[in-house]
Order: C-alpha cells, then sequence, then structure tokens
C-alpha cells in the first residue's frame, strides 16, 4: 500500500495542528519543512507527535559533515523520525545524515532528483542517477524522487531496487497520484490536501486512489 504524506507547508500553528488532525486518520506520516518550524518554532514538533503519525524533517540537509551532524541530532532531539538530506554534497556528508537517523532509530531519506521544472538543468544528465547510487551507498533508507516525472522514477528505481522512494509533486505541481502511486512507496502531497476546502476530504480521496 503507497502511503500518503502530509507536507504541512502552513504557517499557522493553530491552522497546521487543525488541519493535520483532520487528515491523520487517512494519511501515514507528516512532512514538515522550513515553512512551518520558522513560522512556528521546533515545538511545533511535539504539538504534531500527540496525533501518532512518524515525522519527517524537510530540511533538505546540505552541508559539510559536521555541520549535517549537528543539524540532524538537533531533528532527532526534536522528536522527528526521519530527515531528508541532500545527496549533492558527496558520500561523506550524506553518511552522517545516515548514521545521526540510524543511532536515533530513525530514518534519512537523499534527495535524488527534484520536481520543478528547473531541476531538470543539473540533476539530469546522469547526476540523479549517481545520487541514487549514493544513497545505496550511504545505507540511506530512501530517497525522494519526482512525481512531476515517471519516468524518472522508474529509472532511479532500477538503481535503488527495494528501498524507499518518496514523491512529492502531486497535484499543485502537476503529477498525477494514480501514474505515481504503482511507482512509489509514498506520494508526498502539500496543497492539494492542506489548501483544499476540507482538507480531509481531500486526503481521504487521495487514500482511496493510493495504491
Ligand atoms: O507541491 P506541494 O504543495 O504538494 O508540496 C510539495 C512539498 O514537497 C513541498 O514541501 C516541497 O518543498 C517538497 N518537495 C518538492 O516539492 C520537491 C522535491 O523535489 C522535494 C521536496
Amino acid at each position: 500500500m503507497t502511503e500518503l504524506i502530509l507536507s504541512l507547508d502552513v504557517l499557522d500553528k493553530t491552522e497546521a495542528c487543525a488541519i493535520a488532525k483532520s487528515c491523520a486518520p487517512y494519511i501515514d506520516a507528516i512532512k514538515v519543512g522550513y515553512p512551518l518550524v520558522l513560522a512556528t518554532g521546533l515545538s511545533i514538533v511535539r504539538d504534531l507527535a500527540d496525533l501518532g503519525l512518524p515525522l519527517i524533517a524537510d530540511f533538505k540537509v546540505a552541508d559539510i559533515p559536521n555541520t549535517n551532524r549537528l543539524i540532524c541530532e538537533a531533528v532527532f532531539s526534536a522528536g522527528f523520525d526521519a530527515v531528508i538530506a541532500h545527496g549533492f554534497v558527496g558520500p561523506d556528508a550524506a553518511r552522517t545524515c545516515v548514521e545521526v537517523a540510524h543511532s536515533h532509530g530513525g530514518a534519512a531519506y537523499i534527495v535524488a532528483e527534484m520536481s520543478h521544472p528547473g531541476a531538470t538543468e543539473f540533476f539530469h544528465g546522469g547526476v540523479a542517477e549517481r545520487i541514487a547510487e549514493l544513497a545505496v551507498a550511504v545505507r540511506a533508507d530512501g530517497i525522494i524522487a519526482p512525481a512531476t516525472r515517471p519516468e524518472r522514477i522508474v529509472r532511479l528505481r532500477e538503481i535503488i531496487g527495494k528501498k524507499t522512494i518518496y514523491s512529492p509533486g502531486v497535484g499543485a505541481q502537476g503529477g498525477d497520484p494514480d501514474a505515481v502511486a504503482r511507482l512509489v512507496d509514498g506520494i508526498i502531497v502539500g496543497r492539494s490536501i492542506y489548501a483544499a476546502e476540507d482538507p480531509a476530504a481531500e486526503a481521504e480521496r487521495l487514500s482511496r486512489i493510493r495504491r
């Protein structure tokens, strides 16, 4: 069953908690990124933890190994269950994120290719494939791959085998959940859910079409 991950990119704490609570029966995890944490503070993690869903920190960590270690220690100490990190920084820096995640019993996912149009500028031409290979080499739990390009998901799947693929870009960015859900382990959905008139109804709808 493909997971449904809510990308909670809203800026108000009360609204974020209300949306998360109403969607909780239909989702498998919540992804929290800079918008929500910068607007509300890291304490949002404790507020969301009450829902009992895994919390993924989408901080796209991309620094030298020591700084990556400090960031990831803070992420897991705050109560997150997983972290998303960039792979283009190289194996030592990416491996640090994986090691910190695993030392806390958590998971680390490496961005192999992004979903927006401009991502093709640097990720195409073999880079995404090399990052996927790096994700395998550093024992990451999986990769992030673009729902806007299902053919790229298929290609990256060849490299990472059974590791997890989480895929953003469904809905607002144009990705088709029907086409993507059967290729990945989880679809990441933000605006289509949280900006809907009835977020819970949209989450419920997406939870039914995922494979
Ligand atoms: O487009 P949406 O509103 O469904 O949100 C997608 C989320 O996933 C958002 O937080 C964005 O920062 C994140 N994301 C991508 O969209 C594409 C990537 O390659 C990686 C993360």
